[in-house]
């Protein structure tokens, strides 16, 4: 990509031209929520201006026309993912509560006392906890698959785990403090030799590889919104028809059900027997827009922009001296997590953010990952479509500051 296809690209994002601290802002916190180009934003503003009103519910226009447009935007998820069916897209709040709905109701039907759910070291806390309370309700375990120092999974231990007693296997696609990108491929084909469904976190993944479910054969996939341009509050949980139809509901209320009454409710097929409540009408709105956004510069375009940035950023970092990058795996996203010297991350996130750099600081819900390298915390930088080298020179400079205040 150009530097003036960045200038074009940076020019959607109203956000980015602010100045933070008498500094220009350098937004490098994308693991945790990307900035919103103007089309999500004019979506959001378009459908509380034109089209608000309550969907699936009423005959009138204005619900019609929400209502349209929010099966449209479940419509676009399922070919922007390649799923075999719009039933099988169903949204959530985010991949949070994704992973949620999949602990909670699956373990319901399929876990039981003595069996075990399989997850890696690298998990994201998302990916964690709904496991741990599955567990301690169905009195079943947790098992984790080890890693290696360079941030992967080792291979050769995987197999032990999927043993006769392990309903499902939940793996993180991209890990979020890492960078590593997880061959989930290979995961999914072993775990499928032993009849044992996979559900992936993709929170990391969505806005940097292409996802095609049904190429994956993944029983699940879940990720967020507001991680790929989209507003916050939406975000999708893929199932396959079979395995979702089989499992209870997650939440009960309006939208989930077929008939109630005080002795008995029926449920509703699928994907609303999964949505109970009014959703977020305007936030799935804008995740169609930011589906087109991305589209329309494609994934082949974005991976070659991130990963140059990527290269440049760990070889700067390098040269800098005295930096440890946590997490080498060859296979990375645009994530650099990384501890500059004996200064502590928060004290030079605090810097950083005085000169108009954001960077995440802390464990990043990740704290078993942190107690494996021994450590209490990481800088991260996180790199996005609109970032570009100069911001990356900006970063180290300040570092290179920050280094000389502590020396
Ligand atoms: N990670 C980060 O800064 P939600 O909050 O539901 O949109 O996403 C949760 C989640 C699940 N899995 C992974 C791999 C994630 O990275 C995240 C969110 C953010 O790294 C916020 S902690």
């Amino acid at each position: 990509m150009t530097g003036t296809d960045v200038k074009y690209i940076r020019q959607q994002f109203p956000i980015l031209s602010q100045q933070v601290n008498g500094n220009p802002l350098v937004y490098f916190d994308n693991a945790a929520t990307t900035q919103k180009p103007q089309q999500v934003i004019d979506a959001l503003n378009n459908y509380y201006t034109q089209q608000n009103s309550n969907i699936h519910r009423g005959v009138h226009y204005l619900s019609q026309l929400a209502t349209n447009a929010y099966e449209e935007s479940r419509e676009a998820v399922r070919q922007f993912i390649n799923a075999k069916h719009t039933h099988e897209i169903i949204f959530t709040r985010g991949s949070t509560e994704s992973i949620n709905l999949v602990a909670s109701s699956f373990s319901k039907k399929f876990l039981h006392q003595g069996n075990t759910v399989v997850i890696s070291a690298m998990e994201h806390h998302s990916n964690i906890v709904p496991w741990q309370l599955a567990c301690k309700e169905r009195q079943a375990h947790l098992k984790v698959i080890p890693i290696n120092e360079q941030g992967e999974i080792i291979f050769d231990e995987v197999e032990k785990f999927l043993d006769k007693n392990c309903k499902i296997l939940a793996i993180t696609h991209v890990s979020n403090t890492l960078g590593t990108i997880n061959e989930i491929k290979q995961l999914i084909n072993l775990a499928h030799a032993h009849e044992i469904p996979v559900l992936i976190d993709g929170a990391q993944a969505i806005s940097h590889i292409k996802v095609d479910v049904q190429a994956l054969d993944c029983d699940f996939y879940c990720f967020s919104g507001h991680k790929m341009y989209a507003p916050m509050g939406v975000g999708v949980l893929y199932g396959k028809e079979k395995i979702l139809d089989e499992m209870p509901p997650y939440q009960g209320g309006g939208e989930m059900i077929k008939t109630v009454s005080f002795a008995k409710t029926t449920f509703n097929e699928l994907p609303f027997k999964f949505e109970a409540g009014t959703p977020s009408v305007g936030d799935v709105l804008g995740l169609k827009e930011a589906i087109r956004f991305i589209e329309n510069i494609s994934y082949e375009v974005m991976e070659a922009h991130e990963h140059e940035l990527l290269r440049y950023g760990t070889e700067k970092l390098e040269q800098l001296g005295d930096i440890r990058i946590i997490g080498t795996a060859p296979q990375k996203t645009s994530v650099i997590s990384f501890l500059p010297g004996n200064i502590h991350p928060f004290d030079a996130g605090t810097i950083l953010d005085k000169l108009g750099i954001a960077v995440r600081t802390g464990h990043h819900c990740t704290q078993p990952l942190m107690d494996f390298y021994k450590i209490s915390g990481t800088v991260r930088a996180s790199f996005a479509i609109y970032n570009t080298k100069e911001e990356i020179d900006a970063m180290i400079a300040a570092l290179q500051r920050i280094k000389i205040m502590f020396a």
